[in-house]
């Protein structure tokens, strides 16, 4: 089973055991596309990437943008998916600690509308 047909099941899982007033919508997997923390991209095959293949295949993401804590943009990618591995547009590893992200979606996404912020935490120092 390749990880699309994964996805489909587990957000067609998520449809069907959901009975909420809005159950006429079609938000596929509404509740099932998290948008992770945290990162380790240390190439031990978990964790490594920003996996927004989930949201992504719901809503298309215009734009990521990626800065560090002082403001500074240091990953920017049109059509994201997963991409981004803890390198910044140069292809330079960053340093360990907190990050932020905006979000742009190419529509109205079902549950972050046309954009969302939030922080990443990016360790490349974990082994898990
Ligand atoms: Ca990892």
């Amino acid at each position: 089973m390749n990880i699309k047909s994964y996805l489909l099941i587990a957000c067609l899982a998520v449809l069907y055991s959901c009975s909420s007033d809005d159950a006429d919508e079609l938000y596929l997997g509404q509740d099932d596309c998290k948008i992770s923390q945290g990162i380790s991209p240390n190439q031990d095959g978990l964790n490594d990437n920003f996996d927004l293949s989930c949201v992504a295949d719901r809503t298309p993401i215009t734009t990521i943008e990626i800065f560090d804590r002082n403001g500074r943009l240091i990953f920017k990618k049109d059509n994201y998916r997963d991409e981004f591995i803890g390198q910044n547009d140069s292809g330079s590893d960053v340093v360990t600690g907190t990050y932020f992200y905006v979000i742009s979606f190419d529509a109205q996404d079902p549950e972050f509308g046309i954009s969302k912020e939030g922080s990443l935490y990016i360790n490349f120092e974990q082994s898990n």
